[in-house]
């Protein structure tokens, strides 16, 4: 078994890694912000709770989240057997916490965190252009500057929790996507040969 989180700031690549990693392993992928999404298409309860946070482009908050979490881990025991692709997943302390009691009720834990590392005028040219090509509706310059500023207070301080747990790999998000899925492999395959 082999859990992944891919850590990153907003458009810094984790969803596009996740897919590249996910063949090459045959991990599931876990996307929170997919699954948000998938709940605001349908316009149901969480829907609208997800909706008035994203569109702020604040983060939904821990309860409701890690809830969120524990339930798509619940109805996918099979699909999980494997390991899984955690994105965007954890984001604050609090969810790290409870995402690793979450994996050792299950005997299991994080085996190691992605960091995808991409200067800030970058990750703003990304969003951009991906709000222009899809009109996903977070990707406009106001929500992606609040999102960038939540960011750095709530999620950044993660990168030193795992740090300090031996756990993070920082690697240099810029480059063809290929060239990152290169560095993330080459990273994996030096610090967890019996998994990769
Ligand atoms: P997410 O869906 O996780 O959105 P994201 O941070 O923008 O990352 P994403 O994976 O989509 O983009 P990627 O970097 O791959 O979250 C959306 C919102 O949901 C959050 O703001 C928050 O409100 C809420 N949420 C989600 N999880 C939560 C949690 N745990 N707690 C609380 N709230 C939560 O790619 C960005 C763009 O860059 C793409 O267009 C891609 O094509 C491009 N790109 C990728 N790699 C590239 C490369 N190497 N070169 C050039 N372009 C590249």
């Amino acid at each position: 078994m082999l859990n992944l989180v891919i850590f990153g700031a907003p458009g810094s690549g984790k969803g596009t890694q996740s897919e590249r990693l996910i063949d090459k392993y045959g991990l599931h992928h876990i996307s929170t912000g997919e699954v948000l999404r998938e709940h605001i298409s349908r316009g149901d309860e969480l829907g609208k709770i997800a909706d008035s946070y994203i569109s702020k482009g604040q983060l939904i908050p821990d309860d409701l989240m890690i809830r969120v979490l524990e339930n798509v881990l619940d109805s996918n025991p099979e699909l999980t057997a494997k390991g899984v692709i955690f994105d965007g997943f954890p984001r604050t302390i609090d969810q790290a916490k409870a995402l690793k009691e979450m994996l050792a009720k299950r005997d299991s834990k994080v085996h190691a965190v992605i960091g995808l590392e991409v200067a800030e005028d970058e990750l703003m040219r990304r969003m951009i252009q991906r709000g222009a090509e899809t009109g996903r509706a977070d990707d406009n310059p106001e929500t992606i500057k609040k999102r960038l500023k939540v960011y750095h207070t709530q999620t950044q301080p993660l990168r030193d929790y795992y740090i300090a747990e031996g756990k993070y790999h920082g690697i240099d998000g810029t480059g063809s996507v290929d060239d990152v899925h290169g560095k993330v492999v080459d990273s994996l395959t030096a610090r967890l040969p019996e998994h990769v």
